[in-house]
């Protein structure tokens, strides 16, 4: 009997390594030029010739001028001069010698002038006036908004008016890089993702990166085929162009197949970025091919840096108060300490605001082989297994998790009560420990699409490709706790520093009693 080969195994990585800052081609709803600081043109898009009649292997080396018209040039060459760094900025309207009308964009980055001609269906230039009075009614509605869900909702509704998309979604990163829609409007017709998880890989590490630089993209129609540049090399640097700027940039061929799984054709997303971290995107998707000029991409951008800042101001709030509730705990517990003269005991007193200071359900001291527990906690004699494995694998002033099963050997029969663990030594010298519990939190996540369910390219078996069911699946969590905040590990370390300056002092003062 044959037996069949065994299928190759999924390279996870792939995704993360599709290099898509140079992937050396443009959309092609418009065309690319990128031009000397004397504006000839140094390579061209492949789809030139659709857009202008010449073709791109002829526009090499000529003025700019002879590829656009002498009258679009003189518009523009002194708008193209000025180095403006690295974000696009807007140069006008202008109607090329054929009579076509594009927006063009230009930003400097790699060495070369990058120029984007974006083909528009009005002579005009982009006009803002409409879209001042929305972003108004975000900023005046803002404050009104009692939390960050109501905030991104509104912030939803409003792309969803500039934009004409027909979804719109918060979605929201998890500490893992995992995320799940927090907000969302959508047209009649649009099934809702609302609630829902995704996966980290449905968003892979180099393109969250370049998020949190580049805050906004458009894929204007998920079925076209990408123009390259010509010659395919920067001339400056002799690389493949680095298009992390570019707004014609052509984006993963992956993801592409990923949108179209999805039903959707056209989707935009901005960054929200808050302290520097990609916190999240606003995510539009539309069935049909859709266009957003540019004028409309500035104002859903914008809109997300008003959402990030809100976002920012009421995490810092809620931090504050949440620090200072807990920090008030500890002050009272460090009252207590001081009263009695068996430190221990004093700790054993003071139990239930030490529950209440880390919002665990158990906690236990532990003096060399002597455990004192409140709450609850596994049986003693485990705790004291669970103290020696702390000890033998060092793990510094303070040790946390939220699935000690996943680290603890033994920690398999503790997960009913046991899943979080908070732990800290309170000596230098001795064996004391300070233990706090958290219990099992069995919860469903609930994901669009199972996520286990890695399906490979096809003709690459090793190569990740995306899911073809978006439909909820279902997922139940064991073995977890709710997970440990960092102000918590943070307020605890500051509370470990206080109890050994206590014990140091009644140290100090049994030796001068000694004397
Ligand atoms: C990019 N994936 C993206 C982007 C989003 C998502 C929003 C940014 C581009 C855009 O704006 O469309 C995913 N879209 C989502 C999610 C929601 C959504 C989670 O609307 C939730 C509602 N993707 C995969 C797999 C790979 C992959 C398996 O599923 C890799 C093998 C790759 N996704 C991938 C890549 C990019 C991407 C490489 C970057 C695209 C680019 O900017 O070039």
């Amino acid at each position: 009997m044959t037996q069949a080969a065994p299928a190759p195994a999924l390279d996870l990585s792939t995704c993360d390594q599709e290099p898509i800052r140079t992937p050396g081609s443009i959309q092609p709803h418009g065309f690319m030029l990128t031009l000397a600081p004397d504006l000839a043109v140094l390579q061209a898009s492949a789809n030139l010739a659709a857009w202008s009649g010449m073709a791109a292997e002829g526009a090499i080396g000529r003025p700019l001028a002879d590829v656009i018209g002498a009258a679009a040039a003189q518009r523009l060459a002194p708008e193209l001069a000025a180095d403006r760094g690295p974000h696009p900025y807007y140069l006008g309207t202008v109607a090329t010698a054929n009579g076509r009308h594009f927006d063009v964009l230009a930003h400097r980055w790699d060495g070369v002038t990058i120029a984007e001609f974006e083909a528009v269906d009005r002579a005009e230039p982009a006009d803002f006036r409409n879209l001042y009075p929305l972003i108004g009614d975000f900023l005046l509605k803002v404050n009104e908004a009692g939390s960050i869900e109501s905030l991104a909702q509104l912030a939803c509704q409003h792309v969803r008016s500039v934009t004409g998309f027909g979804r719109v979604l918060v979605y929201r990163f998890d500490a893992d890089g995992h995320g799940h829609v927090m907000a969302e409007a959508r047209d009649e017709g649009y099934h809702s993702y609302l609630g829902q998880h995704f996966p980290a890989s449905d968003i892979p590490v180099q393109a969250r990166e370049l998020y949190k630089l580049s805050r906004i993209r458009l894929i204007q129609d998920a079925t076209y085929t990408p123009a390259a540049l010509v010659p395919a090399l920067n001339p400056v640097t002799g690389k493949p162009n680095d298009l992390s700027f570019a707004a014609l940039r052509s984006v993963s061929p992956v993801h592409l197949q990923y949108m179209r799984n999805m039903n959707t054709l056209a989707s935009m997303s901005v960054s929200l970025v808050v302290k520097g971290r990609l916190w999240g995107l606003i995510s539009c998707h539309n069935e049909d091919a859709a266009p957003v000029a540019f004028e409309k991409r500035t104002a859903c951008e914008q809109l997300g840096q008003i959402l990030a800042l809100c976002i920012e101001s009421r995490e810092d709030a809620a931090e504050l108060q949440f620090r200072l509730e807990v920090r008030r705990t500890m002050v009272s517990m460090l009252a207590g300490l001081t009263q009695g003269s068996d430190f221990i005991e004093n700790l054993a007193n003071v139990f239930p605001d030490l529950l209440r200071f880390a919002r665990a359900a158990g906690a236990a001291i532990v003096v060399d082989d002597r455990v004192l527990t409140y709450g609850d906690t596994p049986e003693q004699d485990d705790i004291v297994a669970l103290v020696d494995w702390l000890t033998l694998h060092d793990h510094g002033d303070v040790f946390h998790t939220d699935k000690l099963s996943a680290l603890y050997p033994a920690g398999e029969r503790l997960v009913r009560n046991a899943s979080g663990l908070l732990a800290m030594p309170i000596s230098r010298i001795h064996k004391h420990y300070l233990l706090w519990f958290r219990p099992e939190w069995v919860h469903t996540i609930e994901w669009a699409g199972n996520p286990h369910a890695k399906e490979p390219a096809p003709g690459a078996p090793t190569q990740l490709s995306p899911r073809t069911s978006f439909a909820a699946w279902r997922e139940t969590i064991h073995g977890t706790s709710l997970p440990w905040h960092g102000g918590e590990i943070e307020l605890a370390l500051e509370f470990r520093t206080a109890l050994l300056g206590i014990a140091l002092e009644r140290a100090e003062q049994m030796a001068e009693l000694a004397e």
